[in-house]
């Protein structure tokens, strides 16, 4: 049965009433986005339309799902939340900390040897709180929860970005730090400025090599990493309808990197199929009963330009297979054009490893299709050049394709290595040989970002992000630029033979099936299970509140670090290595900010203590500012905090003594996340002013006492020359933000009230 199937019909009860509110409420068609949002309403049924981009707004979520790497911040914070069990249904998933290194037997026991002490911790907190667990080895979260708990119409949060991925079945899911989670698992409303409306129209069909990824790929070249921020993105046309339902999610998935708050998709057959094939006939039954609302309206969908703030069009006849990178996901290049572009670029063409996983293409169909390219290499006698790594997104998918043979077919491609259903390599976890040597090189993968370092930690590895059937394909080549629509390959005969399109099946055509997913149910009174954190674990650290705002303005502060062009969450806080101490504040603060380059010298992780001149590490530094006394501040470009959800990127300045963080934009969770832990992330009014700021500069907040929403804030910043310009700083709090930063976060406002 399917998994709160009780909620899910309630959700579906209400909707006919609550879009009727909402429809008399905007008084013209509705938009999908609109009709989910507008059913999620905190206060129930719809008495106002809201602004898009504008109104901040109290939702309130059907579920929250958590992956080990965020589930450690978020639940520390939740146990100080005064609450005996989770308000929502609400999951936990043990999948970023298993490292890829052997293959997937050996990697997962060397994972959980490794980090035991976390996961016996997640499971425990889990077991107390009422939260679903899902352990080590059941797969990847967003791939777990596609098959499990995602539902048309549906509305959740998660603490990752690509929680967006439910989209593929029409929710509104999206991505949050571990602060926001805690509301929704407190039974609080959880706040989102109402986004904006970008609709995206896609005709035709896919064919030959182009898959759903090469939607995204394209998507990701037209509105860039920063063109999505603050809007959902809504898929419709026959196009979107031809498209599977994991194909779907391949794509909301990656709206992540154009900083889309979400993407979605109507409710349509693929999604009857996949419901229908993963146990879940019983919310099919109930979505048909209000199929009408669980897609936009017709007359919006036939006039797109009149409902949405943008819109875009795809032939999905005439696109053709991407590739986009190096070090950014929105560099697009047609594969086609990939050989002039590299020649240009002196990108390396030479690849030594191919991945194919990720909670972006790690599904049935994926494997299917990209074990299509293998067995036809293998027929034809073509030996691979580059080595195949695999990690399958859920035990399910693993399980299943190994029971039709896909493993099999594999491991028929000399060197491929299956690794665990987790996140591996996507995440930096992955024991690539040789990657110390920091050698020139480039990968091709299936997931979706590649930012510098974030595979195998090498900053000179250039990732390139394709779709699993083309990274087959480049992993039997050797070469990134291999284009398989045109290109030969020589084969063990010395003949010259093309590789044939892929094919694939959407479906397993004898279902699905699986021995043992990996899912621990919480005990029903988990009042006695106790949570235990040793005061000298490594590991994990109980939190101890952030201090309150002493209703002073902030004076005499110093620069921490000026962070010069890209500056995502992965600079801000690493990941691979340092995940280990995702639970523990202290020890992760020795991370922060060591990727960002400073921009004075354009070197990372070392910049001027203003305290007695010398040049250390961005933790040390800030660590002497605090030490001292001296509040610090933290200067950035645009789309600061791009990527991850990761609250550590805003807890780790925050607990070092950092008090703003003043940039030329955010991206949007990195944004609330600074809010949440009592910080103030502002962005200049006038953006030239970042140009201003000097390494030995000293910043005074002169109307700090004053703050309030709508009112530009004022910097003085004296030069050591003792000159001083005067600066207008933006800022988005509304009064409730406004009082998380009195209160020094708002988990202090919460415990406050529920003490
Ligand atoms: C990522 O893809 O960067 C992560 C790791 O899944 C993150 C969450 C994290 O930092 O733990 C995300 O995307 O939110
Ligand atoms: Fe895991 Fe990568 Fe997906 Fe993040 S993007 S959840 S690290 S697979």
């Amino acid at each position: 049965m399917t998994f709160d199937i009780d909620m899910i019909r309630k959700v579906y009860e209400r909707y006919p009433e609550r879009i009727a509110a909402a429809r008399n409420a905007v008084g013209k068609p509705l938009t999908l986005s609109e009709k989910i949002l507008y059913a999620h309403l905190w206060d129930g049924a719809a008495d106002q339309a809201f602004d898009r981009g504008a109104s901040y707004v109290d939702f309130a979520p059907d579920r929250v799902a958590m992956q080990d790497a965020t589930a450690q911040m978020a639940l520390l914070q939740f146990m100080q939340a005064g609450k005996s069990k989770v308000a929502v249904p609400s999951t936990a998933h043990a999948d970023h900390l298993i490292q890829a290194r052997i293959g997937a037997d050996k990697d997962l026991q060397d994972g959980i040897n490794k980090n035991n002490e976390v996961f016996n911790f997640l499971s425990s907190v889990c077991n107390k709180y009422g939260i679903g667990f899902w352990k080590p080895g059941a797969g990847i979260i967003h791939q777990v929860v596609l098959e499990n708990y995602a539902f048309p119409g549906g509305m959740m949060i998660g603490t990752d970005s690509h929680t967006v991925n439910a989209g593929g079945l029409g929710m509104v899911a999206i991505g949050v730090g571990g602060a926001d989670a805690v509301d929704v698992m407190a039974g609080m409303p959880w706040e989102l400025k109402f986004p904006k409306l970008i609709g995206v129209k896609l005709t035709g069909r896919l064919n030959g090599w182009t898959a759903p990824k090469d939607v995204i790929l394209k998507v990701a070249g037209i509105l860039t990493v920063k063109g999505g921020t603050g809007c959902i993105v809504e898929y419709f046309g026959e196009g979107a309808e031809s498209l599977s339902a994991t194909g779907k999610g391949t794509i909301c998935n990656m709206g992540a990197e154009i900083g889309a708050t979400t993407s979605t998709f109507g409710y349509d057959d693929s999604m009857r199929r996949y419901l229908a094939a993963t146990g879940r006939q019983d919310v099919v039954d109930a979505a048909d009963a209000v199929a009408e609302h669980l897609t936009g309206d017709a007359e919006v969908y036939a006039n797109p330009e009149q409902y949405f703030d943008q819109v875009i069009e795809i032939n999905l006849d005439e696109l053709t297979p991407h590739l986009n990178g190096p070090f950014t996901p929105d560099l697009a290049t047609p594969v086609a054009e990939m050989k002039e572009k590299a020649a240009a670029n002196d990108w390396p063409t030479d690849i030594e490893w191919a991945l194919i996983g990720s909670c972006t293409n790690s599904s049935y169909e994926d494997l299917t299709r990209a074990a299509s390219i293998v067995a036809d290499a293998v027929e034809k006698g073509i030996a691979p050049k580059a080595i195949l790594g695999i990690n399958p997104g859920s035990e399910q998918v693993r399980y299943t394709a190994e029971r039709d043979g896909l493993i099999d077919t594999f491991n028929k491609l000399e060197g491929t290595r299956i690794f665990t259903n987790a996140c591996g390599p996507c995440i930096g976890q992955w024991a690539r040989e040789g990657a110390e040597k920091q050698e020139k090189n480039s990968i091709v993968h299936s997931f979706n970002r590649n930012f510098a370092k974030r595979a195998d930690g090498n900053p000179n590895t250039h990732a390139f992000v394709t779709s699993p059937e083309m990274v087959a394909a480049i992993a039997i080549s050797g070469k990134l630029d291999f284009n398989p629509v045109t290109d030969t390959l020589t084969n063990a005969n010395g003949e010259e033979v093309k590789l044939a399109e892929p094919t694939g099946h959407e479906l397993p055509s004898a279902g699905f099936a699986v021995e043992d997913n990996g899912y621990q149910a919480p005990a029903e009174d988990g009042s006695g299970v106790e949570v235990v954190v040793s005061p000298d674990s490594q590991r994990l650290q109980l939190l101890s509140p952030f201090a309150a705002w002493d209703g002073a303005n902030i004076e005499g502060a110093k620069l921490l670090i000026k962070a010069f062009g890209k500056c995502t969450t992965d600079h801000i806080s690493m990941a691979g290595p340092w995940l280990r101490y995702r639970g523990h504040l202290d020890n992760i603060s020795n991370n922060c900010l060591i990727g960002a380059v400073n921009a004075y010298t354009q070197e990372t992780n070392a910049v001027t203590n203003q305290l007695d001149g010398s040049v250390d590490e961005v933790p040390n530094v800030a660590r002497a500012y605090k030490a001292a006394g001296v509040p610090s501040i933290v200067v950035g470009d645009h789309n600061y905090g791009e990527g991850s959800s990761r609250e550590h990127a805003a807890m780790e300045p925050r607990h070092l003594g950092v008090r703003a963080v003043i940039v030329k934009s955010f991206a949007r969770i990195h944004e609330t996340n600074l809010k949440k832990q009592g910080m103030l992330g502002l962005t200049f009014a006038n953006e030239a002013d970042y140009d201003l700021i000097q390494v030995d500069d000293t910043f005074n907040f002169i109307d700090l006492v004053d703050f309030a929403p709508g009112k530009q804030l004022t910097l003085e910043v004296v030069h050591a020359d003792g000159s001083t310009d005067t600066i207008k700083l933006n800022h988005t709090y509304n009064a409730q933000q406004i009082e998380w930063f009195k209160a020094g976060s708002a988990l202090n406002l919460i415990k406050a009230q529920n003490a």
